[in-house]
């Protein structure tokens, strides 16, 4: 008798579910599923899950297809697994390819094609899965994509970039269902996009899909000046679709508690942030006139430190720009932000590398985030007396970027149109600052 193993979260189940188990259980002649507790999914970064474990172990028994069901508690409960219910064949679906090879030494490692799409709607729960898709084909998107399999209820069913080809390539890589080069045939698909295209085009992409009710989460600077952000805001209230500027460290938990610490008091009333991000660009779309430089590439991060933690009631903006070669872009920018009782300080470099991290300043100690403080896993509280000094630890998933996905799903699930962790004023904020500091640079190097 050959027996088969399997692990899931199997929320929502799906017709994705359904095929993987039916292949599994052809693989033997007896069909063990593994699914995951609560705790084991928050351990590895799995967002979103919207059915507790009892639901989802009926989900799978509903199935029909298990012979036993087991629950997965911790890592490296697998090794134990295999060797307790003696197993043939370990089998997960190709979005795992590689992850689980250390099993070969137990057991035959089966990776099973994974369902691209899950639009079915004949099963009981596929109208829970939120369908998106992606516009751009980069780096970021490819991400993305990588990132949304650890949120619960999304499924990345298609890509849009300008041309065909690289859409269809970036969707065999990643296993999407479609791939074109139509924006309005990928409004007609999905419920939701993700637009990571250059930074000149996410205001008409973002404005098209909102006219036809698709829920929009766009990459960081959502536009380029105040006057369009404003409008796509309002523009999504009329029409009430979920608008979101995916800006990934305002999403994540360790961020949202510094923040939270800052403002509580312990710091006293908060006089001055400063924050810095640099990447250092070689060459591409960065260094290129009008949308590149470092502002509009890199300042979003600390820009949000600044309304986060200070405000939106800035009453001057001052910035000064290196920029070695007149016809170029700025290379490296300081762009400081004076508010009735405070200041901020935002520095972004793509030819300048400087340290990145973060100081909230106030009147009886400061909070210390260190370099890369936007990946926020760590931050001190000190003050004049090193023994009242502080320390916070958290947990930054991957790189982040699963968590702006998991708020927007969630934004999108519950009818909520604007969340508290970005609010839309901030990102006005924020795209007035940048407005501001790019029309009128005072220029050196
Ligand atoms: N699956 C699939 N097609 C989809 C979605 C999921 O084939 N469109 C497969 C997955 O590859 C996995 C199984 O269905 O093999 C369960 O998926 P999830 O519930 O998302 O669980 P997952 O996070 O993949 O957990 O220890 C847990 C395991 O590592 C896998």
């Amino acid at each position: 008798m050959t027996r088969v193993i399997t692990y899931g979260t199997f929320d929502l189940f799906h017709e994705g579910h359904r095929r993987l188990l039916e292949r599994a259980k052809a693989l033997g002649d007896y069909l063990i599923v593994a699914v995951t507790t609560e705790n084991f999914d928050d351990a590895r970064g799995k967002l979103n899950v919207a059915q507790s474990l009892m639901e989802r172990i009926q989900n799978v028994r509903d199935s029909g297809l298990a012979d036993e069901i087991i629950v997965e508690e911790y890592e490296g409960q697998k090794v134990n697994d295999i060797q307790r219910h003696r197993v043939d064949i370990f089998a997960i679906g190709s979005d795992w390819v590689g992850k689980f090879d250390y099993l070969n030494d137990y057991c035959k490692v089966v990776y099973l094609e994974r369902t691209k799409g899950v639009s079915s709607t004949e099963l009981r729960n596929a109208g829970g899965v939120l369908k998106v898709g992606v516009v751009g084909s980069g780096r970021i998107a490819a991400r993305f994509v990588a990132e949304a399999r650890f949120v619960s209820g999304v499924s990345i069913e298609a890509v849009c970039s300008r041309s065909l080809e690289s859409a269809q390539r970036f969707a065999a890589k990643l296993e999407l269902e479609t791939a074109v080069a139509d924006f309005d045939e990928l409004l007609q698909s999905v419920q939701a996009i993700y637009i990571a295209s250059p930074h000149g085009t996410h205001y008409d992409y973002a404005k098209r899909a909102i006219k036809v009710g698709v829920h929009v989460l766009c990459e960081k600077p959502m536009t380029l000046t105040k006057a369009q952000t404003v409008e796509l805001f309002e523009l999504a209230r009329e029409r009430k679709v979920v608008l979101l500027e995916a800006v990934k460290t305002a999403f994540s938990p360790g961020f949202q508690r510094m923040v939270a610490v800052a403002r509580m008091g312990f710091i006293g009333r908060i006089r001055s942030v400063d924050a810095t991000f640099t990447k250092l660009v070689d060459s591409g779309r960065e260094l290129q006139a009008p949308d590149g430089g470092s502002i509009s590439e890199l300042a979003t991060y600390p820009l949000l430190a600044a309304v986060k933690l200070i405000g939106t009631d800035f009453t001057d903006v001052h910035t000064l720009s290196l920029r070695p070669s007149a016809g170029g872009v700025e290379l490296f920018s300081r762009i400081d932000i004076k508010y009735p009782h405070a200041i901020a300080s935002a520095r972004s470099g793509i030819g300048v590398k400087a340290e990145g991290d973060l100081v909230v300043a106030g009147e009886h100690g400061y909070i210390y985030v260190p370099a890369p403080w936007w990946k926020t896993e760590y931050f001190e509280m000190r003050f004049e007396d090193s023994q009242d000094n502080k320390r916070y630890y958290y947990k930054f998933d991957g790189d982040g970027l699963r968590y702006e996905l998991a708020e927007f799903a969630y934004m999108i699930r519950n009818g909520v149109l604007e969340s508290f962790k970005l609010r839309q004023e901030e990102s006005i904020a924020m795209a007035d600052i940048l407005e501001r500091a790019r029309a009128n640079p005072e220029y050196f190097g």
